[in-house]
Parts: structure tokens; C-alpha cells; sequence
């Protein structure tokens, strides 16, 4: 490393590996207690936390579920009344893709990125603290308005001008709205925090052609969240001012057009199947690669086929919007760039069989859950090439055809590797193996109640049964289907319970995990397990793309880091030559109460306009207070 050249610094040159760790984990270590835990920005608590709140997310949006469920298993049940109904999917839908899925698949990566690529803290370490922060705190948000009887109920894309101030009654819609912003400003933070944690905190040596598929998956997705996700914090700005100081942005007896916001929504809505979806695709290539002893088939195509998905997701979102009559040639082009898409899917799930076809795989239950993933997932592709085509997609618009067919995108594309990924990782987070006898009973009765839950309700919605009605006539021959998936809800609920008490008890009694027990590639297992707060004892240098097979023995590290003050090393883009040592900020009590300062300054902003100037006050201090320069080591460079 360059900056050596003052003696007097302590660097990890010279220490012995025993008083080398033991000066590092006095530099890097979060303190015990409360304190430690409000003021850390270690990624892996940090990360750590972002997941077990988004899985707590996913558990209330599946009782959710189960109640809907329940009403819908008889013709006029009295369970659930129209008004709460209209909540509970409202909650349902928001909860799931802006509290559940997004944050999730981040909050993996604020966990592993920084492991894979080798360094010791994520970049921006006190942004991604008030990530987390502001994301509870919109949570929060949406579900004690629920608790207050008070939830949106707009749908989950809340189209005007039922979202408007004319139909929409209250504060319900603006919660909805600006329980965007809080998830959307956390989304975006962690993007940004991936993009510069992977182009310039690799490890040195791992160029551009060695960065691990689940790391490319990740940086894809970021650049997705930068793109997408304006759109739909100017959408749902925009209509918080209409409903609150009255501007006619949607209003269209004064100019404005509703139809924008459909255009803006979905111009978010659609990348945001593929900003779930493509780090699934990371997930399950890695856990293929390992589980058949080989390195993934076709690294280049896949990559090449994250980045078309990526660069595709954004051609394709009038495809929600053909029945508001839109010109044929727009039409055939929506449909057209819908289909494609189902290409590089197509190259994805080729290099995948490939994989397989060609290594020894070992039906652990990671694997189960890869397997039970194409399956499904190819379903969902094949229903959705189905509602790209224009006139069948006017038959079964907003009917349960379509329920049907986004979850088997959503949970058979994403929540299925998900849940592949959580038994894979969860020795390197926890230290302990989950249990393979549970992962299987968790795996069958998921994947058995998936699809006896939702592939029925292709055939409701090909019999007319709508979506978001709060029950049906007996008249209509709906009944006993809807008994029947209301059932194996109850099935797919149980595999839920089981997989939720398998991470429990394997926290605190799962067999000691070690190093590296799949004898993956990967470097977030040349660590121990858990990881120290340091991450690595000397840092890696990487000479390949699956670093621990191909040097299995001993992995060469680079030294020169100094151990009296956080560093990392900072390399070049595209080789990951070494370029220079960056401080890394030390833990801070003022990223939370910039989040503090926001929350406040968000919710008053719905009530009222001044909000947004009073509010910034106290904003700028807990700025001012967080960049400070307080004489610390790490300000010195
Ligand atoms: C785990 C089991 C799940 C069950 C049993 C379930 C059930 C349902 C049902 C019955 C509806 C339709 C409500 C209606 O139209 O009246 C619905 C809507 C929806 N679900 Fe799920 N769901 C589950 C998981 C998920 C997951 C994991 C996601 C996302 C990652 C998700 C996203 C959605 C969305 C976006 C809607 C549309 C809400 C709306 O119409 O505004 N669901 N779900
Ligand atoms: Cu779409």
C-alpha cells in the first residue's frame, strides 16, 4: 500500500495474527449494550437487523393474507366488512413490495456485498445506518395507521382519482403516499451505498470478470432502484400537493391527467418486479455453483443477461396499462418488449440447467428451494408472456388470472430463492446450520401450499372471479375452488411456521457452522462465522473468479491497512488495482437522529405545507452534527 511512508503508524505489517486481530477488533467493535446498538455502523448488525425486520414484515403481510383468505373461503362471509377489506390488501400489497420484498433483497446485500467483495465496512456506513432507521420508521408508519383503522385502502398503486382529494376521504391515501418516501429515500441510500461499495472497495485483484454473480446481481438491481425509484417519489409527491394545497397534477377538469400517474407509477412499478427479481437470480446461481461442485455455466451470459433484464425492465411498463385504450402501434410495441424480456430469462434458467446438468448436485435444502424456484418461476414467465398479449390480457384484466400470475413471479421467482438463500447464509450470520430434516418439511409444505394456493386461481380468474372484492354472490360458481385455496393457504401458512421455528431454534441451538461448511467459493466464507467486526483479519488478494477453490490452501492477502484507525482499501473500477487507503467513519448516534428529524418532518408534511421549512430545521442540525469534524483519526485523511 502507498501510505506507509510515515513510520510511526501501526499497520497490520506488523503484528503477529493473534495481536493483529485483537488491535483491529479494538478499532472496529460496536460497544455493547444500547448505545452500541443505536450508534453502530457495522453492515453486518446493521444488515443483520434490515432482515429480520423485513421477515417480521413478511409475516404480518401473510396474516394479512390468511385473513383474506378467510373471508374469501365462503360466499358472502360476514368476517371481514368492505372498508376493512379494502385496507387489508391495500396493507397486504404495500407491506409485501415496499416493506418485505425491496428491503430484503438490500438488506442481503448490506450483509454480504461488503463480504464477497472482501472489505470491511460497506461505503457510506452512517448512510446506511439511517437507511435502516428511516425504513422502520415508514413501516411503522403504515402499520399503526392500520392499527388506527386509518390504513390506505387505494390499492397498492393508489390510482387517482380514487386517490385523489376528491374520493379519497381523510389521511389515508397520504400515509400511503408518504410511506413511499420513507421507504423510497432508505431504497435509494442502499443503492448507492452498493454501487460505490463494488466499483471501488473490491478486494485487490478481483477485476470486473471475477465479481461473484450474486455481487453483479446486486449492482444491477442498484442502478434499478437509482432509475426507478424518482418516478414514483415524484408520483407520490405530486399527489400529496393535490390533496394538499390542491394542485391539479391529476385533476383533469384543470388541465391535468390522470393517466400520469399510471405512466409514472408503473414507470417504477415494472423495474420493480426485476429490482426483486434480479437479486434472486444472484442467489440461485450461487447456490447452484456450489451445491454442484462447479463453477456456474455461462458467467458471461448471465451477466450479460442481468444487465438486458435491467436495461429491458424499462421498456415495458405500458404493459399494466393496456386496457386504458392506448394506439395500436404503442400497443404492439408494449407486447412485443414484454416478450423479450422472456429471453435473457430464458438464458438465465439455460445456464442454470447447464450447471447442473454438467456438476454433481447435492439436494440440500438450498438446492430444494433453487429447484422448487424454476419450476414455479418458469409458471409465472409463461402466464405473464400470456397477459402480454393485448386481447387476452383485456379478458383477464384485474380478475384473479392475474393475482395468480404475479405471485408466482413474486414468491415463486423471489421469496422461494429468498428462502434458499436464508438456509444458505445463515451459518455464515449466525455461526450455527439451520436444520435439514426442518428445511425439508419447511421446503415440501411451502412449495406443496404455494402451488395448490395459487395455481386454482388462474381458473377463477378465467371464470370471471375480480380481484379486490370483499366477497361474491353464491350464485356465482366460485365457491368451492375459493374453499379449496383458502385450505392450502392454511398449508402453505404451516410451511411458513416451520421455517420461522427452524431460525429460531437454530440461533440458539443449530450445530456450530465453521469457516466455510458448503465449501463454497465465494470470499464472505474465507471468514469465520460469525465474522468479526473487522471482517477480515488481512485482506484478501483475488486471483480468480472462485477464489477459494482455485486457491484453496492459502489465500494471498494484501497488507499496508493502518490498525489505530478504520481503513479500508480503495481499488481501481475495473481491474480492482489498489489505488489508496480511505478512512472509514467510526459509529454515530447522529445518523439516527437525522432519521428522527425526517420522520417528524415527513408525517407533519401531511398535514401541513410549512412542515417541509420548519421541518428542515432541525434536519440541517442533525446534518451539521453528523459531518462535524471532531478530531478523530478517521478525519484526518
Ligand atoms: C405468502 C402467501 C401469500 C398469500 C396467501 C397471498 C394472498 C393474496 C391475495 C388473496 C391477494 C388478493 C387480494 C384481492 O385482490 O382481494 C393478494 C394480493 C397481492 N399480493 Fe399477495 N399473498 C401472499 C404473498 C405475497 C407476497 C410474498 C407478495 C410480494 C412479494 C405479495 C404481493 C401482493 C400484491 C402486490 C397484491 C396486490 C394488492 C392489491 O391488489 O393492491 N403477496 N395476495
Ligand atoms: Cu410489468
Amino acid at each position: 500500500m502507498t501510505n506507509d511512508n510515515k513510520p510511526a503508524q501501526p499497520t497490520d505489517l506488523m503484528f503477529g495474527d493473534d495481536e493483529l486481530e485483537r488491535r483491529l477488533a479494538q478499532t472496529w467493535r460496536t460497544p455493547a449494550g444500547v448505545w452500541g446498538a443505536l450508534t453502530t455502523v457495522d453492515h453486518k448488525i446493521i444488515g443483520r437487523r434490515y432482515i429480520v425486520t423485513a421477515f417480521v414484515f413478511l409475516a404480518l403481510g401473510g396474516l394479512l393474507a390468511l385473513a383474506m383468505r378467510l373471508q374469501l373461503a365462503q360466499p358472502e362471509a360476514r368476517f371481514i366488512g368492505p372498508d376493512r377489506y379494502n385496507q387489508i390488501f391495500t396493507m397486504h400489497g404495500s407491506n409485501m413490495m415496499f416493506l418485505f420484498a425491496v428491503p430484503v433483497m438490500e438488506a442481503m446485500a448490506v450483509y454480504l456485498v461488503p463480504l464477497m467483495v472482501g472489505t470491511r465496512n460497506i461505503a457510506f456506513p452512517r448512510l446506511n445506518a439511517f437507511s435502516y432507521w428511516i425504513y422502520l420508521a415508514g413501516g411503522l408508519l403504515l402499520w399503526i395507521s392500520f392499527a388506527l383503522d386509518t390504513a390506505p385502502d387505494v390499492g397498492w398503486f393508489a390510482y387517482v382519482p380514487l386517490s385523489g382529494p376528491q374520493y379519497g376521504a381523510g389521511k389515508r391515501a397520504d400515509l400511503w403516499a408518504q410511506m413511499i418516501t420513507f421507504t423510497e429515500v432508505a431504497a435509494l441510500a442502499v443503492a448507492v451505498e452498493i454501487v460505490v461499495t463494488v466499483f471501488k472497495q473490491r478486494a485487490p485483484g478481483m477485476s470486473l470478470d471475477r465479481i461473484p454473480l450474486f455481487v453483479w446481481s446486486m449492482l444491477v438491481t442498484a442502478f434499478l432502484v437509482i432509475m426507478a425509484m424518482p418516478a414514483i417519489m415524484l408520483a407520490s409527491s405530486t399527489l400529496i400537493l393535490d390533496r394538499l394545497v390542491g394542485t391539479h397534477f391529476y385533476n383533469p377538469a384543470e388541465g391535468g391527467d390522470a393517466l400520469l400517474w399510471q405512466h409514472l407509477f408503473w414507470f417504477f412499478g415494472h423495474p420493480e418486479v426485476y429490482i426483486i427479481f434480479l437479486p434472486a437470480v444472484g442467489m440461485v446461481s450461487t447456490i447452484i455453483a456450489t451445491f454442484s461442485r462447479r463453477p456456474v455455466f455461462g458467467y458471461l451470459p448471465l451477466v450479460m443477461a442481468l444487465i438486458a433484464t435491467g436495461i429491458l425492465a424499462f421498456g415495458l411498463w405500458v404493459h399494466h396499462m393496456f386496457v386504458v385504450g392506448l394506439p395500436k402501434l404503442g400497443e404492439s410495441f408494449f407486447t412485443a418488449s414484454s416478450m423479450a424480456i422472456a429471453i435473457p430469462a430464458g438464458i438465465q434458467i439455460f445456464c442454470w440447467l447447464a450447471t447442473l446438468w454438467g456438476g454433481q448436485p447435492v439436494l440440500k435444502t438450498p438446492m430444494l428451494f433453487v429447484l422448487g424456484f424454476i419450476v414455479t418461476f418458469v409458471i409465472g414467465g409463461l402466464t405473464g408472456v400470456m397477459v402480454a398479449s393485448v386481447p387476452f390480457d383485456t379478458q383477464v384484466h384485474d380478475t384473479y388470472f392475474v393475482v395468480a400470475h404475479f405471485h408466482y413471479v413474486l414468491v415463486g421467482g423471489a421469496v422461494f430463492p429468498l428462502l434458499g438463500a436464508i438456509y444458505y447464509w445463515f451459518p455464515k450470520i449466525s455461526g450455527r446450520m439451520m436444520s435439514e430434516t426442518l428445511g425439508r418439511w419447511a421446503f415440501a409444505l411451502i412449495f406443496a401450499g404455494f402451488n395448490l394456493t395459487f395455481f386454482p386461481m388462474h381458473i377463477l380468474g378465467l371464470e370471471g372471479m375480480p380481484r379486490r372484492i370483499y366477497t361474491y354472490q353464491p350464485e356465482m360458481p366460485w365457491a368451492g375452488m375459493n374453499m379449496f385455496v383458502s385450505f392450502s393457504a392454511l398449508i402453505l401458512s404451516l410451511g411458513f411456521l416451520v421455517f420461522f421455528v427452524d431460525v429460531i431454534r437454530s440461533t440458539r441451538s443449530g450445530q456450530i457452522a465453521g469457516e466455510n461448511p458448503w465449501g463454497a467459493s465465494t470470499l464472505e466464507w474465507a471468514t469465520s462465522s460469525p465474522p468479526p467486526c473487522f471482517n477480515f483479519r488481512r485482506i484478501p488478494v483475488v486471483g480468480a473468479r472462485d477464489p477459494l477453490w482455485s486457491q484453496p490452501d492459502e489465500l494471498t492477502v494484501a497488507g499496508g491497512l493502518r490498525t489505530d484507525r478504520r481503513e479500508l482499501i480503495v481499488s481501481s473500477v475495473v481491474e480492482a488495482q489498489p489505488e489508496a487507503s480511505e478512512s472509514s467513519p467510526r459509529n454515530s448516534i447522529w445518523p439516527l437522529l437525522a432519521a428522527l428529524a425526517t420522520t417528524v418532518m415527513l408525517i407533519w408534511s401531511i398535514f401541513s405545507p410549512w412542515a417541509v421549512i420548519w421541518g428542515s430545521i432541525p434536519i440541517g442540525i442533525t446534518l451539521t452534527g453528523w459531518f462535524w469534524p471532531k478530531q478523530t483519526p478517521e478525519d484526518e485523511s
